[in-house]
């Protein structure tokens, strides 16, 4: 390698000059400390220690990473996704590529799952409806009126719960996956065909889900007829009838166009959309130190970024959703019936979904009321 070569050439010139150097006070150590490292060649922790990630330029090996979204365009998982590969392609001056993928680049959003376990993909946005199946506990994030109503201490919730970042982080280790952090799309609002504004409303009610058994169970506790849907399908089951209804936060109804189809959106925030940076858990492993360090450097910096844009995201689309279709509102009473219904969810979640007799929902309750105050 041309690096070992260069070492070499520097050992002969080393016994070569010995003393002269050493009058010179040349010291090599020192040297090479001094350049931080610098075309060693070699992946040192040192290169990313001081977190600016600025210094590992040109340490890293020439490598590609596969990055799959179940988004599309410059929707907040795309614009994630690329803001994750444009830093880390600067942080590695130019030697790590990300390649990024839109949603259906590699199939379904439940394709994308397999991918990502099976390590044809490294790195993936997932959601738990979708994953649902495969990580049966992060179905929690499909329970109504569980997270704050508040956008700000759903994601305060989401960084520091210790039963989303170690007890469910390690339920989905258990499937090979590494799950690096966890963040709100944002506040979700329902779209319909007809008004929704009280449980009564949803009375055979066919409301599209992404097809988790405790999301179909949430709306069968109001009255629906849930059904699993893929959303590349969905704009058209609207237009045609074949489904009423969905859920989703403000910018993917306007970026996909429901709202086109759809005649009234309520501002239900009856939950929030929870994304999940997912990484194949082997390939995290193997990535050398300054690689991980790289990775997850860039990750937690995200946190911040991602909040900032789901938020001018939702607020920016709200009013393109406006233009067209009637928002509608609950009253605080009809507010309280739906939380009243959805509670009882909470222990169907207990009893048939968790794999640890719901101790994760018993912490994560508490730790809300902790950060809520409630
Ligand atoms: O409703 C869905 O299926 C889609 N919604 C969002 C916010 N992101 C991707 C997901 O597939």
């Amino acid at each position: 390698m041309i690096i070992n070569k260069k070492y070499s050439l520097l050992a002969v010139l080393l016994l070569a000059l010995g003393v002269l150097l050493a009058a010179c006070g040349g010291d090599t150590d020192e040297e090479e400390a001094d350049n931080g490292g610098e075309d060693t060649g070699d992946n040192t922790e040192e290169t990313t220690d001081d977190g600016s990630g600025e210094e590992a330029s040109g340490d890293f090996e020439e490598q590609e990473w596969i990055f799959i979204t179940e988004e599309t365009g410059e929707q907040v998982q795309m614009a994630y996704a690329d803001e994750f590969a444009k830093r880390i392609d600067e942080k590695s001056g130019g030697n790590i590529t990300v390649e990024t993928y839109e949603f259906g680049g590699l199939g379904s959003e439940t394709d994308q799952v397999v991918q990502l376990q099976e390590g044809t993909a490294q790195l993936a946005v997932t959601s738990p409806g979708f994953i649902g199946n495969t990580v049966k506990e992060s179905q929690i994030f499909g329970l109504h009126f569980l997270f704050p109503e508040s956008v700000e201490e759903t994601q305060q919730v989401l960084n520091e719960s210790e039963a989303i970042n170690v007890d469910l982080v390690e339920q989905y280790e258990e499937v090979g996956l590494e799950p690096l952090a966890f963040w709100t799309e944002g506040a979700m609002q329902w779209t319909s065909n007809k008004p929704l504004a009280a449980p009564a409303d949803f009375e055979n009610f066919k409301m599209r889900t992404q097809g988790s058994e405790l999301q179909n169970e949430s709306y069968g506790a109001y009255g629906a007829n849930p059904d699993g849907y893929s959303w590349g399908e969905l704009y058209t089951a609207l237009e045609n009838g074949t489904m009423d209804g969905q859920e989703n936060p403000i910018f993917f109804i306007a970026d996909a166009s429901f709202h086109e189809v759809q005649d009234y959106m309520t501002l239900s925030n009856h939950n929030n959309y929870v994304a999940t940076t997912t990484v194949n858990q082997e390939w995290y492993d193997g990535l050398g130190e300054a690689e991980r360090a790289l990775v997850d450097e860039t990750v937690e910096e995200l946190q911040s970024w991602v909040f900032d844009e789901q938020k001018r995201q939702n607020e920016e689309f709200l009013s393109v959703i406006e233009e067209t279709t009637e928002i509608v509102e609950i009253s605080e009473e009809d507010r309280e019936e739906f939380k009243e219904l959805a509670m009882p969810v909470r222990d169907f979640y207990r009893e048939n979904i968790s794999t640890v007799d719901g101790a994760i929902l018993d912490k994560l309750e508490q730790e809300i009321e902790e950060i809520t105050g409630e």
